[in-house]
């Protein structure tokens, strides 16, 4: 049944891409689905909706106090925005290992928060096919800059691997990083921004955290000094952290230029995860006390400056595929065929609704505001918007989490899924998006989504902050329905259901119905989809 109803759209598809032309200045394109796309996927760290003009609608921001980011608006202009995307944990290791492997992070050891220390025991499984790893499989030249945060490991003098970061020779090559999981190119930094550099800008927040190992160029930490312990000064710079991400992104890129092949960077900004280091400037752009409200009056904000990064970032990406020549189609920009997606892994990291839009709380909360995040996606070629600068782009409305993007990416590559139990079991919550990234508004995700880490759940860092919620459109009566588990749902299973809201109309969370009577035929089936989708080996796709 599934098989049929995909193959009938893809032919519908192929018809409408071979029939669709569209002028975009001045030129005409034939749009050409046999070729598969170029991927940028753009992760924001700690980036709110509310922190982009591209959503000020959304966010209800006065001119005077919304930060102006004209790159992400020229991006929703050529493609897609939606309302309603998620990260599917609330912090960044959990997000970013889902995202690396379509399965919810609250399935493995680490049910919330995120791995410290400069060592931190690689959280994906060596046997497990990551996103990167598929699209290898598919012809890509894979690559990442930036941020990690999914664990390493380092081994000793003698080649030996290390236990931790103690008996770690910083000249060795590293023995577990990105390219272990898919990426052939990878140019970054274990974890979050404070923490990455010699010293952690004193902000150490864990035991043994409080130094580097800063850059790490494919396996080779490169502040390394002679005696295997110690970084050079300045091996990582914080305020140089926006140069160093544009000009390791370009070398991948005109590296893959050369091998006339699709490729796949996933751009992992530190930005704008605190401390606040804008770059003086990038690419000739200035970003240090560059940053304006949609007024025109600068922000005199550092905050606002390292947001701003990111939309610097995003304009060097989209100027390059405008710019260079696509090797596979001569004649015509990448942009054409490339799928770019901006989004961020969690929601803002102040509670401030200038940031989280209409939403409650922020990062660290199932609540709404910790977990739905800016998500926007362009693609000329494959109907993902029309490519064209000039229109205003489309929205949607529809469900659509981090974790899908495997299963969208494996979609429009033609790769399948791998099976969600057994032997090399993958992509155990990950559901194609491709219909609704390409307009189609009678697509509703099938399932839930199983948000993550609610740090309203205890005033401790503590295990019974594990929450997971579910959400879906798709109960009994019709509305976005949000049903809270406490923590013994990620630990054991168990369902012990806490709060019920029904966000079509309450967005702010802020009635619990879970014992009202007239809508336990919801409950009821929450509980039963929790209940399927429950444990470390299961799955919440067919
Ligand atoms: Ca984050």
């Amino acid at each position: 049944m599934t098989l049929k109803i995909f193959s009938s759209f893809l032919v519908l598809s192929v018809v409408t891409w071979a029939a669709n032309l569209f002028a975009q200045g001045g030129q005409e394109i034939v749009r050409q689905p046999t070729m598969k796309p170029n991927i940028i996927v753009f992760l924001a760290d700690d980036m709110g909706a509310g922190d982009t003009s591209a959503y000020q609608d959304w966010a209800q921001n006065k001119d005077a106090q919304q930060l102006h980011t004209p790159a992400m608006e020229e991006l929703a202009r050529r493609g897609v925005r939606f309302t309603d995307a998620h990260a599917p944990h609330s912090r960044c290791t959990t997000t970013r290992y889902a995202l690396m492997t379509g399965r919810y992070c609250w399935r493995t050891r680490l049910k919330h928060w995120v791995l410290f220390g400069n060592h931190g025991d690689p959280l994906i499984e060596r046997e497990r096919l990551t996103l990167p790893e598929m699209l290898q499989q598919a012809g890509y030249s894979t690559g990442m800059v930036g941020k990690w945060h999914l664990g390493l490991t380092y081994r000793q003098s003698d080649g030996r691997l290390a236990e931790g970061f103690d008996d770690a020779d910083l000249r060795q090559p590293m023995a577990d990083t990105p390219i272990d999981h898919g990426f052939e190119f990878f140019y970054g930094i274990s974890r979050s921004h404070p923490t990455s550099g010699p010293g952690g800008l004193n902000r150490i927040n864990a035991p043994d955290q409080s130094t580097g190992p800063g850059w790490i160029d494919g396996r080779t930490i490169v502040g390394a000094t002679d005696n295997g312990k110690l970084l050079k000064e300045g091996a990582y710079d914080y305020w140089q952290v926006g140069n160093v991400m544009d000009r390791q992104a370009m070398r991948f890129l005109d590296a893959s230029l050369e091998k006339d092949r699709p490729f796949f960077l996933y751009f992992a900004s530190p930005a704008n995860h605190s401390p606040y280091t804008p770059s003086k400037e990038i690419g000739g752009l200035q970003v240090e006390g560059a940053s304006k409200y949609k007024d025109g009056t600068p922000t005199k904000s550092l905050r606002q400056d390292f947001v701003y990064q990111n939309d610097v970032h995003l304009k060097r990406l989209l100027t390059y595929l405008k710019e260079t020549d696509d090797p596979r189609r001569p004649g015509r920009p990448l942009i054409e065929n490339t799928l770019v997606i901006f989004t961020s892994d969690n929601g803002a990291e102040i509670d401030n609704k200038r940031f989280t839009g209409p939403l409650r709380s922020h990062k660290g909360s199932t609540y709404e505001g910790g977990h739905r995040v800016p998500f926007i996606a362009s693609w000329p070629l494959g109907n993902v918007g029309d490519g064209n600068d000039k229109t205003s782009g489309a929205t949607r409305s529809s469900l659509i989490a981090l974790n899908d993007l495997y299963a969208t990416f494996a979609e429009m590559v033609g790769e399948p899924l791998p099976p969600v139990s057994g032997k090399g079991r993958g992509a155990e919550d990950s559901v194609s998006q491709l219909q609704a990234l390409q307009g189609r508004t009678d697509f509703l995700r099938p399932g839930a989504i199983f948000p993550n880490d609610h740090k309203e759940a205890t005033k401790k860092r503590n295990d019974g902050r594990a929450v997971v919620a579910v959400r879906t459109n798709e109960a009994p009566l019709p509305g976005q329905w949000k049903l809270f588990l406490d923590s013994s749902y990620a630990w054991e299973g168990k369902l012990q259901p806490t709060e019920l809201y029904n966000l079509a109309n309450d967005p702010k969370e802020s009635t619990n119905l879970l014992n009202q009577d007239d809508v336990k035929p919801v409950l009821e089936y929450l509980l039963k989809v929790a209940e399927e989708a429950a444990g470390d080996d299961g799955s919440s796709r067919e």
